[in-house]
C-alpha cells in the first residue's frame, strides 16, 4: 500500500481526502467537555484577574474600572499559552491532536504556537488572510488546529474558511477594514471561491492548511462570547519558520531547532511591514 492510500491513525482515508481537496477538516468532539471546561476556567481566571502577562497578554484597563468601547483592549488575544500555562503546553502537544495533525501533514508535526481568543460581544473580527504569510514555513506550509471553547457561529464571530485555497500561492495582503477587523491585513478570496462559515460546538477542532484563506467577522451577538484556542504546527521536513515562533517543540516536548525564515517572504524584501501585522 502506498503512503497516500493507507489509513494513518488519527484521520480516516475519507478525512484525509477531504483535507487534500478542501484544505480543511472539522473533527467533532475531539476534546471532552471537562477538558474544555478546565481550559475555560484557566483562561477566564487569567482574563478576569486583569493582571498582565508581560509579552503574552497586556490588557488595557481603564483607571476608573469602566470598559473601553473596544472590548479587545480589555480582552486582547493571549499569546503563546504553552509558554506560561501548563494546560497550554499539554493541549498543544496532546496525542489526539498530534495524531490528526500527523495524518494531515503526512509527516511528524512540530508545534509552533498557541493562542487564546476571547472575542467578547462587540469585538472586531480578523479579516481574511493566510497564516503562512506570518509563520513563513518553508518548504511547505503550517497547519492550524482551531479549538472552539464556546459555540462558534457567524453571529458571534465564528471562523470562515475559503475551501480549496490551500494550493494558492501566498498573497500579499492589502489593508483591512479597521472597523470590522482588529488586524490590518486582508486577502480577498480568488475568483470563483467564497468563504463558508465553520459552525462549531465546544470541543470541536477545525484543522486547516496555512495557505487557506480564512478569517472572522465581528461578534455581533448580544451576549455570547467566542473563545477559541488556536495552535499552529509545521511538518518536520520544513527547514525554516519565522523566528518569532522559536522555541519550537516536538510532541515529546523537546525543543526543536530550525532556521529562521528571512523577512520579506513572498512579497519581497521591500514589502512595507510597518503597515501590517507580523504574526497570525
Ligand atoms: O479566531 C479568529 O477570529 C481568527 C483566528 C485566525 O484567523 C488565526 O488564528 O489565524
Amino acid at each position: 500500500m502506498s503512503p497516500s492510500t493507507q489509513s494513518i491513525p488519527g484521520v480516516t482515508l475519507e478525512q484525509r481526502k477531504f483535507y487534500r481537496t478542501e484544505g480543511y477538516l472539522i473533527v467533532r468532539g475531539l476534546w471532552q467537555p471537562e477538558e474544555i471546561a478546565e481550559l475555560k476556567q484557566v483562561v477566564d481566571g487569567l482574563a478576569e484577574s486583569g493582571k498582565p502577562i508581560p509579552g503574552f497578554w497586556e490588557p488595557q484597563l481603564q483607571p476608573d474600572g469602566s470598559l473601553d468601547p473596544d472590548p479587545l483592549k480589555r480582552y486582547p488575544r493571549m499569546l503563546h499559552l504553552h509558554r506560561h500555562q501548563p494546560i497550554g503546553k499539554r493541549m498543544m502537544l496532546d496525542p489526539r491532536i498530534g495524531a490528526v495533525v500527523r495524518g494531515l501533514l503526512e509527516d511528524e508535526p512540530i508545534a509552533c504556537q498557541s493562542m487564546v481568543y476571547f472575542k467578547p460581544p462587540g469585538s472586531r473580527g480578523q479579516a481574511l488572510h493566510q497564516d503562512n504569510f506570518y509563520l513563513m514555513v518553508k518548504p511547505g506550509s503550517c497547519l492550524a488546529a482551531w479549538t472552539a471553547i464556546d459555540p462558534s457561529f457567524p453571529e458571534n464571530g465564528g471562523l470562515w474558511v475559503v475551501p480549496g485555497t490551500h494550493d494558492l500561492a501566498l498573497q500579499c495582503p492589502g489593508p483591512a477594514d479597521g472597523t470590522r477587523s482588529f488586524v490590518n491585513n486582508y486577502v480577498p478570496p480568488p475568483e470563483g471561491k467564497r468563504a463558508i462559515p465553520a459552525q462549531l460546538s465546544p470541543g470541536d477542532v477545525l484543522f486547516f492548511n496555512g495557505s487557506v484563506i480564512h478569517g472572522s467577522e465581528p461578534n455581533s451577538h448580544p451576549t455570547q462570547w467566542r473563545r477559541s484556542f488556536i495552535c499552529h504546527y509545521m511538518p518536520a521536513a520544513a527547514e525554516e519558520i519565522a523566528e518569532w515562533y522559536f522555541p519550537l517543540h516536538d510532541f515529546h516536548g523537546n525543543v526543536i531547532a530550525r532556521k529562521a525564515s528571512g523577512m520579506g517572504g513572498p512579497c519581497g524584501a521591500d514589502y512595507d511591514w510597518s503597515k501590517f501585522d507580523k504574526f497570525a
